[in-house]
C-alpha cells in the first residue's frame, strides 16, 4: 500500500520519544529522515540519518531539502536555564521555519506542551482559544513555536499542527499525570491524524489518552479525527488517591505545571 509521504523528517530522533516514534512513523512515509545533536545509529530500511544541531542555520536549512513533512521533537524538553532554550528552542524553531519556507515543506508538526498553558489551576478545563499560561522558560519557548508557527501560517500559508503533549511516557509517575497522561500508541495515532488531515492550517491540540479526569477541551481541534484508545485508567491502582488529585497549599498541586513551578526562573 502507497504511503502518505515520500520523505518525512523527525527531529528529536535520539530522545525519548523520538527513540519510540522511529519504527511506527515508518507508515507515514517511504523514507525518514532521522535527525538529532546525538547519535542515533546506523540508518535502517527505509530511513536516513542526517545529524544537526538546531541552533545551525546552514545545517538545519541543508537538513529540510527534499521533506515533505516534519515531526519536530527536537530540542530542550525540561525547564532549564534560559540559554541552552534559546539556542534549541527559539533559535532552533527560528532556523527550521526560515528552512520548512525555503525548502516547501507544507506541514509541520510540533511537540509542543502543556507547559504552555501551566499556570491554569488544576480546577480549570483549558482550550485552545484561551490566553497562553507558560509556567517557565520552557513553557515561553514553547509559546514561541506555537506563535511562529501561526506567522508561518498566516503570512506564507505553511500548516502546522501544535500538540500540546500532556506527559508521554510509558507509565504515569504520579496522580498528576493520571490526568496529563499520552500512551505512545495514542502519540502515533495523533500524529497520523494530523499529517493526513486534508486541511489542519495553524491547528492546536491537546496530546493526552482518555483519561478521567480532564484538565483540556479539544474543541478547536476535532477536524483532525483523533479519538484517543487507551486511558491511564489501567493505572489507577498505582494512585489510589488521585481521584481526590485537588488544590492544595502546594503550588505543584495547585498548578496543571506541576514540579515546572519548582525550577522556573524564580528559583535559579
Ligand atoms: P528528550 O529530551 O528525551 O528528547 C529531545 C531530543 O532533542 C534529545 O535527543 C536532544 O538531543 C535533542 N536536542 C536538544 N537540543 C537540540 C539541538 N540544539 N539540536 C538538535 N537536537 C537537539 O525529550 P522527549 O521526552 O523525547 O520529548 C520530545 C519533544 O516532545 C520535546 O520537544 C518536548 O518538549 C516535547 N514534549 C514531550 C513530552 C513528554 O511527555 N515526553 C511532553 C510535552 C512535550
Ligand atoms: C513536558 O513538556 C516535558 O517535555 C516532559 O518531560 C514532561 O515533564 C511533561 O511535560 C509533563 O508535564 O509531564
Amino acid at each position: 500500500m502507497s504511503k502518505p509521504f515520500k520523505r518525512i523528517l523527525l527531529t528529536g530522533a535520539a530522545g525519548g520519544l523520538g527513540r519510540q516514534l522511529r519504527e511506527p512513523i515508518k507508515a507515514f512515509a517511504d523514507i525518514v529522515r532521522l535527525s538529532d545533536l546525538a547519535d542515533v545509529g546506523p540508518a535502517g530500511e527505509g530511513e536516513e540519518v542526517v545529524l544537526c544541531d538546531l541552533a545551525d542555520r546552514d545545517a538545519v536549512m541543508a537538513l529540510c531539502e527534499g521533506v515533505d513533512a516534519i515531526l519536530h521533537f527536537g530540542g530542550v524538553s525540561t525547564e532549564q536555564p534560559f540559554a541552552p532554550i534559546m539556542q534549541a528552542n527559539i533559535l532552533g524553531v527560528a532556523n527550521l521555519y526560515e528552512a520548512v519556507h525555503k525548502q516547501g515543506v507544507k506541514r509541520v508538526i510540533f511537540a509542543s506542551s502543556n507547559h504552555t498553558m501551566g499556570l491554569y489551576k488544576t480546577t480549570d478545563l483549558v482550550d485552545a482559544s484561551m490566553p497562553l499560561r507558560p509556567d517557565g522558560y520552557y513553557g515561553v519557548s514553547k509559546v514561541f513555536g506555537e506563535s511562529l508557527s501561526r506567522y508561518y501560517w498566516d503570512r506564507f500559508g505553511i500548516e502546522t499542527v501544535c500538540i500540546r503533549i500532556g506527559s508521554c511516557f510509558p507509565e504515569p509517575a504520579n496522580p498528576r499525570m493520571m490526568i496529563t497522561y499520552l500512551s505512545l500508541d495514542d502519540l502515533v495515532e495523533l500524529l497520523r491524524c494530523s499529517l493526513v488531515a486534508p486541511r489542519v492550517g495553524h491547528t492546536i491540540t491537546f496530546g493526552v489518552s482518555n483519561n478521567s479526569a480532564k484538565w483540556y477541551d479539544d474543541r478547536h481541534s476535532r477536524h483532525l479525527g483523533y479519538v484517543a484508545k487507551d486511558s491511564s485508567a489501567k493505572f489507577a491502582h498505582k494512585f489510589p488517591d488521585s481521584g481526590s488529585y485537588a488544590p492544595a497549599d502546594d503550588i505543584t498541586i495547585t498548578y496543571q505545571g506541576g514540579g515546572f513551578l519548582l525550577t522556573g526562573p524564580q528559583y535559579k
